[in-house]
């Protein structure tokens, strides 16, 4: 198999590249990466000394790629399916790269920040910044309760990869800071994400992985079924 993605299946970056990989029916073949096994660890940073997840390497090219949006691009490049997730037209993929970048940096990463906090050694939490990346996600859900006004998806009436980047942010975050009840166009819109055969697909083989999530006693019971 010509690619493989360096993935763990309850990685919120992972989801995101693996629901675009879905969504195009892509063959790829996936490898968890065990950041507490030094074999492993080292050579994910032997791939990417970054060492995050996901990387792909596709075989074929003899190439690593990282970071998820560039791993979305490069497959629709070279890998493409019925189901672009970057438009063609220039106005309308600039948008598309916005809300993606908007879901990582504004959803994702404070998301992050919050879970992350709870596993700190005792005495070394960061009370500070984890009520600014709370701050962080009440900007960012008014924000995008507008932008879906009238839109079924984050850019328009297309599923883009601004939706897989949605999607993989959203589902942490609701459960770590959820919406407020007037944020009906949020909620509306989760509940179509979860809806997505790629996104079902991709949450169930995170689901057996549930247990480790620091936040796992929070999890709405619907996330259990899905
Ligand atoms: N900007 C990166 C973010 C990736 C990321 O933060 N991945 C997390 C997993 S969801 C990770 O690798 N965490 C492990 C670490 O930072 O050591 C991307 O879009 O690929």
């Amino acid at each position: 198999m010509a690619l493989i993605l360096y993935i763990h299946p309850l990685a919120s970056f992972c989801h995101k590249v693996l629901i675009a990989l879905y969504e195009n029916a892509i063959p790829f073949r996936s490898e968890t990466v065990d950041f507490s096994n030094p074999a492993s660890a080292s050579a994910l940073l032997e791939r990417w000394p970054v060492g995050n997840i996901p990387v792909l390497h596709d075989g074929a090219a003899g190439r690593i790629i990282p970071e998820t949006s560039i791993i979305i691009e490069y497959l629709q490049q070279n890998y493409p399916g019925p189901a672009p997730l970057l438009p063609s037209d220039t106005e309308a993929r600039l948008q598309v790269r916005l809300w993606d970048r908007f879901f990582d940096l504004y959803v994702s990463t404070p998301m992050q920040k919050i879970v992350t906090d709870r596993i700190r050694p005792s005495g070394q939490n960061d009370p500070h910044g984890v009520a600014s990346a709370r701050a962080t996600l009440d900007t960012a859900y008014a924000m995008i309760e507008r932008q879906l006004s009238g839109q079924p998806w984050a850019t328009g009436e297309t599923f883009t990869m601004a939706d897989c980047s949605a999607a993989s942010a959203l589902f942490f975050a609701f459960i770590v800071h959820p919406f407020t009840a007037g944020q009906t166009n949020l909620q509306t819109y989760l509940d179509q994400l979860l809806a997505r055969p790629s996104i079902r697909r991709t949450i169930g083989e995170a689901r057996p992985f549930f247990e480790m999530f620091p936040y796992r006693d929070a999890m709405p019971a619907r996330y259990l079924a899905i």
